[in-house]
């Protein structure tokens, strides 16, 4: 019998790392047999490579993934491996291949497992406030919280990537094969709109809003920030802990309570320069100044300054756990402060939900 999986595809990354986490406490709370198969081009952290099935590759690699079928009984992916929107744009046709080609060999993939166990694969897929596109700081100013169906315009390559790749996920599980004698069971595809994500214990690359856990991890660290964005340019931006708890529970939330595929969801919104000024409050001697890149400016530019997430928190519960009063006094900085002064124990031991 093949073991039974949860799947993390670009385990590797920020997401990748801080999921795997949660999802080992979540199969040791529930006592689940379920296993956890991470595939990524690069190997885990070896703390968290002994917690799961690691297999180092492509999403791309059909021959690798046929093999993974074979061996494993897929009930559900996280499929988190992408390009995000600066490096995207160095590179449009790798970012193409990676978010749209990837994730259509993980949609069939998908598909196949759930027409095969006869129930619906639960595929989790992390879209972007990158998919939203305003035209100018004007309207950037007067549609300050935007709903998912607002400004739908990406500017960026990794924009268009995502918004797509939701509209295949909402193909592949309403109508795909729609014309066969007998629809075979498809997938059940959900998916969340992530802000600017901030973490304790990472530092991201590739992003366009990375200026925000830049700044903070280059103050722990005493080097200095020149910040990529206007002091005044304001997003939406979100603790790491809390995108975790996102993708678990919109995961566990019963069907007939979701109202759409695709969700917002959000903590708090601040410009660069109340982020700055957040770094200060606990790390004082911190060096930040501000030397907008005209082109990644223009990205952050046309992003949503806040996003609204109601449908979120009406029809799965959502809420953060991590304000921005708590994100940065209970989370990143003493975790940030342990990881560059020695200390590499976690603040807030995770606990079993009842
Ligand atoms: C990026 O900056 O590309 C990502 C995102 C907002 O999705 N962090």
């Amino acid at each position: 019998m093949r073991a039974k999986v949860s799947m993390i595809t670009g385990a590797a990354g920020e997401v990748g790392q801080a999921l795997i986490r949660a999802l080992a406490e979540r199969a040791a709370c529930e006592q689940s047999e379920r296993r956890i198969l991470t595939l990524d081009l690069n190997p885990l952290p070896p703390e968290l490579a002994e917690q799961v099935i690691h297999v180092q590759g492509s999403v791309l690699d059909t021959g690798l993934l046929d093999r993974l079928v074979s061996e494993y009984e897929i009930e559900e992916i996280f499929h988190l491996a992408a390009l995000l929107s600066t490096r995207a744009e160095f590179s449009p046709d790798a970012a193409h291949r990676v978010n749209v080609e990837g994730t259509l060999v993980l949609l069939h993939l998908a598909a196949q497992q759930s027409e095969w166990r006869g129930e619906p694969v639960r595929f989790l897929f992390p879209s972007s406030i990158a998919v939203f596109g305003l035209p100018d700081l004007a309207t950037k100013e007067q549609y300050a919280r935007v709903r998912e169906w607002e400004w739908n315009y990406p500017t960026t390559m990794y924009g268009c990537n995502k918004l797509y790749c939701e509209m295949l996920g909402i193909y592949f599980s309403r109508h795909y094969r729609q014309l066969a004698a007998d629809r075979p069971t498809s997938l059940d595809f959900r998916s969340v709109r992530f802000p600017g994500l901030v973490s304790a214990f990472t530092v991201p690359s590739g992003g366009t809003s990375d200026y925000g856990p830049e700044m903070l991890h280059a103050a722990a660290q005493g080097k200095r920030y020149a910040c990529f964005v206007r002091e005044d340019v304001r997003i939406p931006f979100m603790a790491m802990p809390d995108a975790v708890k996102a993708l678990v529970d919109l995961a566990k939330a019963p069907q007939e309570s979701l109202s759409r595929p695709v969700y917002n969801v959000t903590s708090f919104s601040l410009s660069a320069g109340e982020f700055r000024d957040q770094v200060l409050q606990y790390l004082p001697d911190a060096q930040i100044t501000f030397e907008p890149d005209l082109k990644r400016q223009r990205i952050v530019d046309s992003w949503p300054a806040d996003l609204d997430d109601s449908a979120a928190r009406r029809d799965w519960g959502w809420a953060p756990d991590y304000d921005v009063d708590r994100a940065f006094a209970e989370y990143l900085v003493p975790n940030i402060r342990r990881r560059y002064h020695a200390d590499q124990s976690e603040v807030s031991a995770p606990e079993c939900a009842s």
